[in-house]
């Protein structure tokens, strides 16, 4: 039950960055690269589904150009928004995979392609056709779209915002106190991925209070810091604005902040409470500065620009995670291709100051440390977390995760018994946990250095979780193609962990859940506002049964399995007060 690193990197290694290595010309493709195309990385790349559904126009035919129908531009097109784009880039100029430019494609030619498009190669191009995942016709249609120029989706500016945005109910009709009995603070609002809701369960009784309709494969839910206010973002850009106050908790406003996004966010600093909105999208590369009580779109920035290492122009460089300072009224932004992240000012937006910190490429998510002040990010694809101190606005370190691509979700905060304040976080290509130590003063000599690294079940790991109130960490699996890992849920002692080589308990929760059909995922713990308990998403398929388990985090067992037909593939889960106080 203790797979080490060395043997979890052979393995997983290969799919973590699908990059076609068109550059290298003359590399012969091979028969099914081991591993490709079903290792937990590659099964955890970006897809532009919305964007995967806009129509394009097949360019005017130039000599040499392939023979292409608009039906099959527009069917390739979708094919490769949703498979290709999240490594090659939506324009095809890279990303973690090679740039796709009809300069390189036109040089290889289309049987090059087709065949590598078929065979992958060991440098992580996926094995598309002998894996089955593309059919021959599909993998001919592929190559021929990659020799004509790429279709380039629309931008998205002030006036399509506008167009889109509704205030459902404007403020001088919502109520000026809580007008429900609900206890807000102890709601668990629930992402319904497949369904495009998300749900809202009380979190004494587990009943569902109600089910919102939201974006496209809802991804994030995030508090204002009042805890008046919900906000969800859907991949397909869209934020809806929920009113947790009104005798029943409704949607007041909503509006599309472009075509693709995953993360959005509140002010929360001192004086700036519940006044502004932030959305941030991977396609087009910008964000928007959103009114916090009618998300009227206020100010959009573009993220295009130089990246932080070559110092090339890169043309879309998507916003990852978002959060808010509690040091300064200020946004700390990570722009994933050109490796930075902005501390966006929002006290004067008109006259917007925006301090652009050099960090490191293709920054994911991350979280703070247990005092607030410092933002650990990771740069999945570099192994690496950056550091920055919110309070003095700048870097601290970049510090090496020490495993293969770090995944922290928000990460998780522990007192370590020896080494002091740690942050923690796992890895989706192997079976490690690294702790870092955050308490530059008590602790100087542990600060932003790996203390420890524990392991848990394997590979495919997405987030971690704690609780200050809880003795236990835990660590899950959902993308480890084992199925007895990917339903299971690690869990550390943290007074445990000054042992040589720490153990972890196995909490066999799709089991626990009793789900005859499918093959559910275990993802996302989360405490409660009390810290008592951890509820975990057992995530079926969408025609199938999924369920929410609620684990006692005292005694390690099961308290309550939640079912209900409404709840279609529950993934992310956040707790209003634990999501409004950032606590984890
Ligand atoms: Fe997420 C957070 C992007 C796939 C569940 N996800 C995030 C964040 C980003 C992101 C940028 C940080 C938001 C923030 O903090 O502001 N996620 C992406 C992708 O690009 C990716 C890899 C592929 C895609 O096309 O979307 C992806 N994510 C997934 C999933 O497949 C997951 C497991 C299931 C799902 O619902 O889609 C998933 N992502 C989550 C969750 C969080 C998240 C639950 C928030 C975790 C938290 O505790 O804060």
């Amino acid at each position: 039950m203790r797979p080490k690193q060395a043997k979890w990197r052979a393995t997983l290694l290969s799919g973590a960055a699908i990059a076609l290595g068109l550059a290298a010309t003359g590399v012969a493709a091979e028969e099914k690269p081991e591993g490709h195309g079903d290792s937990p990385a590659a099964q955890y790349v970006y897809s532009a589904t919305t964007v995967g559904e806009i129509d394009v126009e097949l360019p005017g035919r130039k000599p040499g150009d392939p023979v292409m129908t608009q039906s099959e531009f527009n069917k390739a097109a979708t094919l490769y928004f949703e498979r290709c784009a999240g490594c090659h880039g939506v324009l095809r100029k890279g990303a973690t995979g090679k740039p796709l430019t009809t300069d390189i494609t036109r040089e290889n030619g289309f049987e090059y392609l087709r065949d590598f498009i078929t065979y992958g190669s060991p440098a992580g191009m996926p094995n598309w056709g002998t894996s089955g995942e593309m059919t021959e016709e599909e993998i001919d249609m592929m190559a021929r779209y990659i020799l004509l120029e790429p279709p380039e989706p629309p931008q998205f500016g002030l006036e399509k915002m506008k167009a889109t945005w509704q205030v459902i109910v404007p403020p001088e009709e919502r109520p000026t106190e809580k007008m429900n009995d609900i206890a807000i603070d102890k709601l668990m609002s629930v992402t319904l991925r497949d369904a495009g809701q998300v749900a809202l369960i009380d979190g004494d009784s587990y009943e569902i209070v109600k089910i919102f309709d939201t974006g496209y494969a809802v991804h994030i839910s995030r508090m204002s810091a009042s805890g008046r206010y919900l906000f969800t973002i859907g991949r397909d850009a869209k934020v809806n604005m929920i009113d947790l106050w009104m005798e029943e908790p409704s949607t007041v406003a909503t509006i599309d902040t472009g075509l693709e996004a995953r993360s959005v966010e509140t002010s929360k600093f001192e004086g700036w409470e519940d006044k502004y909105a932030i959305a941030g999208t991977y396609w087009p590369p910008q964000y928007v500065i959103m009114d916090g009580d009618t998300l009227e779109p206020l100010k959009i920035k573009s993220t295009r620009g130089m990246t932080v290492d070559t110092q090339e122009y890169h043309p879309e460089p998507r916003v990852a995670a978002i959060v808010a300072s509690h040091y300064n009224p200020e946004f700390i932004v990570n722009i994933k291709e050109t490796g930075k992240i902005q501390l966006v000012d929002y006290s004067d937006i008109e006259n917007l100051k925006v301090t652009e910190i050099e960090a490191e490429r293709f920054l994911h998510d991350g979280g703070f440390d247990s005092s607030g002040r410092y933002f650990i990010t990771a740069a999945n694809a570099r192994n690496k977390l950056v550091v920055i101190d919110t309070k003095e606005g700048k870097l601290v370190d970049i510090v090496d995760s020490q495993g293969m691509t770090p995944h922290p979700g928000r990460g998780a905060n522990i007192d370590h018994p020896e080494h002091g304040p740690v942050w923690a976080t796992s890895h989706l290509g192997d079976a490690s946990v690294s702790l870092i130590g955050t308490d530059p003063e008590g602790h100087p000599d542990k600060a932003w250095k790996v203390v420890q690294q524990l392991w848990a079940m394997g590979g495919g790991s997405l987030f971690v979780k704690t609780h200050p109130d809880s003795d236990h960490l835990y660590v899950d699996a959902p993308l480890n193609p084992a199925a007895e890992v990917s339903g299971s849920i690690a869990v550390f002692n943290t007074a445990d962990l000054t042992a040589e080589d720490p153990e972890y308990k196995v909490l066999p929760i799709a089991e626990w859940a009793a789900i005859a059909e499918g093959q559910p995922r275990v993802v996302q713990g989360e405490f409660n506002k009390q810290g008592d308990e951890i509820w975990f998403s057992v995530w079926n398929a969408k025609d199938k049964q999924s369920a929410l388990v609620v684990v006692d985090d005292k005694t390690l067992e099961l308290k309550k399995v939640i079912k209900d037909e409404r709840l279609v593939t529950p993934t992310g889960k956040f707790n209003v007060y634990n999501t409004r106080k950032d606590v984890y």
